[in-house]
């Protein structure tokens, strides 16, 4: 009997599982009911008195080293268990959502912008920010003295040279190029809307970027009138500013219409009264328009005793500035996600 017990207390010693299932499986075979713990105690009742005395402690010592080398097995396996999970992550718990960033106040503003004229039936247009002269200047009626055709106001990326074929090639400085081209390829009617990045060489202040962002808008058929650019401008201000808002337009010059308009809308913050942000007029100015120039019409190949046309421009960041309340045009450029953060939009 002293061997069995001597044997057993051995294989617990040397007992090495890896699982917790493997620690469970020992613990029923040895102090399980019908465990071999349990066959020895049997068997102990039958051992001569003499020897009980000692055979009785071996036994005890015997289920104490088993019972405790089963305890510490249990914790240290069911620790290393955890330790796996908190490494690996447990995987069947649900994903934590990162939140969504917010689209940039230039975006929706343009978005809606762009909205408000598809439901015109206006689409959208866009064009190369690498332009050639023709399309920003020559085509759309500048003269070769115009000051924007001047280094001091436009980025040059190449300037012609004397060699046959060479033309200027510049950062376009309003999105009119991207129309020019439309009425190269198309036939009337047009209808498009014209939105993109420009590039003027403006110092920076609060009301000034040397990039910034233009929609414009062209539309060309039979019997267009200045009656049609109103009522449609007037309808984009409404449902830009509010169904309260009304607008007004000022005689004004672009070389590419004739005639030209400066187009204000009615100040939404003070309601015409007059505040700071419209200087006590009641009024803001958002943007340019005209009927274009035959001049403008015939250079793109498009005849102007048969067709007319209106267009306009406005700049993004000036109507963004508008409908916010944005003092400083700057801040749509420093990307700071305190700013940035407090505009949400469907669009
Ligand atoms: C402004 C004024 C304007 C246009 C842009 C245009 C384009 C073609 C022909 C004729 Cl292809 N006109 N565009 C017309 C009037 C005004 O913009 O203040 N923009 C920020």
């Amino acid at each position: 009997m002293i061997n069995k017990i001597q044997d057993l207390l051995k294989r617990v010693e040397e007992f090495a599982p890896t699982t917790a299932a493997e620690v469970e499986e020992f613990r029923i075979k040895i102090l399980g009911k019908k465990g071999e713990l349990n066959a020895l105690m049997e068997e102990f009742k039958t051992v001569p008195a003499e020897q009980k005395r000692e055979l009785g402690q071996k036994i005890n010592a015997l289920k104490q080293a088993a019972q405790e080398k089963i305890n510490s097995l249990k914790t240290t396996l069911a620790d290393s268990a955890a330790q796996k999970v908190a490494a690996v992550g447990d995987m069947t718990r649900p994903g934590s959502a990162t939140a969504d960033g917010t689209r940039h106040p230039i975006s929706i503003v343009k978005n809606q912008i762009v909205e408000i004229f598809s439901r015109l039936g206006y689409t959208v247009a866009e064009g190369p920010e690498i332009e050639d002269d023709w399309h920003v200047f020559s085509a759309l009626n500048f003269p070769l003295s115009h000051p924007a055709r001047d280094m001091q106001d436009t980025f040059f990326v190449e300037k012609a040279s004397s060699e046959p074929d060479t033309k200027d090639v510049l950062l376009r400085t309003h999105t009119s190029s991207i129309q020019v081209r439309a009425m190269e390829h198309q036939k009337p009617p047009i209808r498009i809307i014209c939105p993109g990045r420009v590039f003027r060489n403006e110092a920076i202040s609060y009301r000034a970027h040397c990039i910034f962002h233009q929609v414009e808008g062209l539309y060309i058929d039979e019997g267009v009138s200045f009656a049609d650019m109103k009522q449609s401008i007037l309808y984009f201000a409404k449902e830009l500013f509010g169904e309260t808002a009304t607008i007004r337009m000022r005689p004004s010059y672009f070389p590419f219409t004739e005639p030209s308009a400066e187009v204000d809308v009615s100040c939404n913050l003070c309601g015409g009264k007059g505040c700071n942000v419209c200087k006590g007029t009641g009024w803001l100015e958002i943007m340019g328009c005209g009927m274009v120039d035959p001049n403008v019409l015939e250079a793109s190949g498009i005849d102007s005793k048969k067709y007319s046309g209106f267009a306009f421009g406005m700049g993004v960041e000036r109507i963004a500035m508008l409908k916010y309340g944005v003092k400083d045009l700057r801040l749509y450029f420093e990307n700071d996600v305190r700013f940035l953060h407090q505009f949400d939009s469907a669009l």
